[in-house]
């Protein structure tokens, strides 16, 4: 089959680009490798930026965000003895919204099916050919056991970190971190114990109170990178969270467990994002550590720079857009890299008591300089798209 763009994973970063193409005008088809029961059930991300929504809202998929998800203004910053409210909104006008990425993926599946966009889930044997020459293809055989040849004209590799897409970008550069820990995620059926999250840093560990709805909550806590989840039983997860929350005159609620997995952390930068006629976006080209939420925004960025450049493409022969995908995109990827290793390296136990009393140090100042709440502020609520040609 021919199409103007195949587009390879049908994560938040797939559907988006499908969607935003659809749009344009520009045909896509969409290649999964997992069921499409698999990917909406994939409990991962939970925090939109303000220029996440926004874009969204434009592209007529917010309706649901607005109606389920909870709005907020900030987050609490908890060391030993303070929790700390940052207001985003009093100190930079915006907030962010919490809807679990499960979420923004059934809003985009659904748009999907509307859209009428072809897709092929549960594909196996995904390969891509002929990238750097002006007739790119895919192959890969479908579900029912049918051999597809894809020939398009341009290619998204939105198929995250462990998919084909990055592998047929030679000679690219790979930076990359490893972190000394690892979060134990917890997910469970009881109502949030507080109104915005709780970044807390203990010594014990770091941990973070999240949520999904007023009757689920999500948890991480801090844990060696290397930890057996059979040692973490549901008593001695409440017991850590509310020994790490402990707070005067504030209690954890508990309530039954329902998900429990202990999630890797890395920093990871692959340029450029860019081979011939094969674009990467989102997690097939980095990974940030989950400390400042952005991931999943990352993803959305990325698109909302790649779907406009590749339908002006389509419709023009305009490459300008194009030919600025890699750097532009890699700009804001390293900005939310710098920002995902700092609140990371600030709220995780790591070193001994120099590094401690220097992170305690770091969090003092969020409190007492609004220059310094500022900043955190403008990096977690996401800086605006402004500077994406859309
Ligand atoms: P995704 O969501 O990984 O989607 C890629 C899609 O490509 C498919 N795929 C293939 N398709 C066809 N052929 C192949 N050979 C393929 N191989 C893979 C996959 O099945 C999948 O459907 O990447 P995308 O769209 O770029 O979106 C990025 C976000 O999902 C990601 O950045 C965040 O979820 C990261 N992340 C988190 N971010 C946060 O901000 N907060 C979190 O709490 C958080 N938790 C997480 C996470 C990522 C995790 N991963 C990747 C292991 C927890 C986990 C477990
Ligand atoms: C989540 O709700 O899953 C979540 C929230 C904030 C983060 C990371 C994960 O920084």
């Amino acid at each position: 089959m021919r199409t103007q763009v195949a587009i390879i994973g049908a994560g938040p970063a797939g559907l988006l680009m499908s969607h935003l193409l659809a749009r344009a005008g520009v045909d896509a088809v969409l290649v999964e490798n997992r069921s499409r029961e698999y990917v909406e059930a994939r409990i991962r991300a939970g925090i939109l930026e303000a220029s996440s929504v926004e874009l969204l809202d434009e592209v007529g998929v917010g309706e649901r965000l607005h109606r389920e998800g909870m709005a907020h203004r900030g987050i609490h910053l908890q060391w030993p003895g303070t929790r700390h409210h940052l207001d985003f909104v009093d100190l930079i006008g915006r907030g962010v919204w919490v809807y679990g990425q499960t979420e923004v993926t059934k809003d985009l599946g659904a748009a999907r099916d509307a859209d009428g966009q072809v897709a092929f889930y549960e594909a196996s044997e995904v390969e891509l050919h002929d990238v750097d020459s002006d007739a790119p293809w895919v192959s890969l055989v479908a579900a029912d056991g049918e051999p597809v040849r894809i020939d398009a004209a341009l290619i998204a590799g939105c198929d995250g970190f462990h998919g084909p897409s990055r592998g047929n970008v030679p000679g690219s550069t790979v930076l990359e971190r490893d972190y000394p820990f690892a979060w134990l995620g917890v997910l469970a059926s009881v109502a949030p114990s507080t109104d915005e999250l709780i970044y807390a840093w203990h010594p014990n560990g770091f941990a973070l109170h999240s949520m999904r709805s007023t009757e689920v909550s999500r948890f991480y806590l801090q844990v060696h990178p290397d930890e057996d989840i059979d040692e973490w039983s549901d008593d001695r997860i409440w017991t850590e969270l509310s020994t790490r929350f402990a707070h005067d005159g504030w209690h954890l609620q508990d309530g039954p467990v329902t998900e429990k997995s202990v999630l890797p952390m890395r920093s990871f930068v692959s340029a450029p994002m860019r081979h011939g006629r094969l674009f990467l976006a989102g997690d097939s080209a980095h990974i940030v550590p989950p400390a400042g939420a952005k991931g999943l925004n990352l993803a959305i960025a990325d698109v909302a720079l790649l779907a406009p450049a590749m339908a002006a493409y389509v419709h023009d022969g305009s490459t300008t857009l194009l030919d600025d995908y890699s750097e532009a995109a890699l700009r804001r990827v390293w900005r939310c890299t710098h920002f995902s290793w700092w609140m990371t390296m600030m709220l995780h136990r790591h070193g001994d008591d120099f590094d401690a009393e220097l992170q305690l140090a770091q969090l003092r100042l969020t409190q007492s300089s609004r220059a310094a709440a500022t900043s955190l502020a403008e990096n977690y609520a996401g800086l605006p798209f402004s500077a994406t040609p859309r």
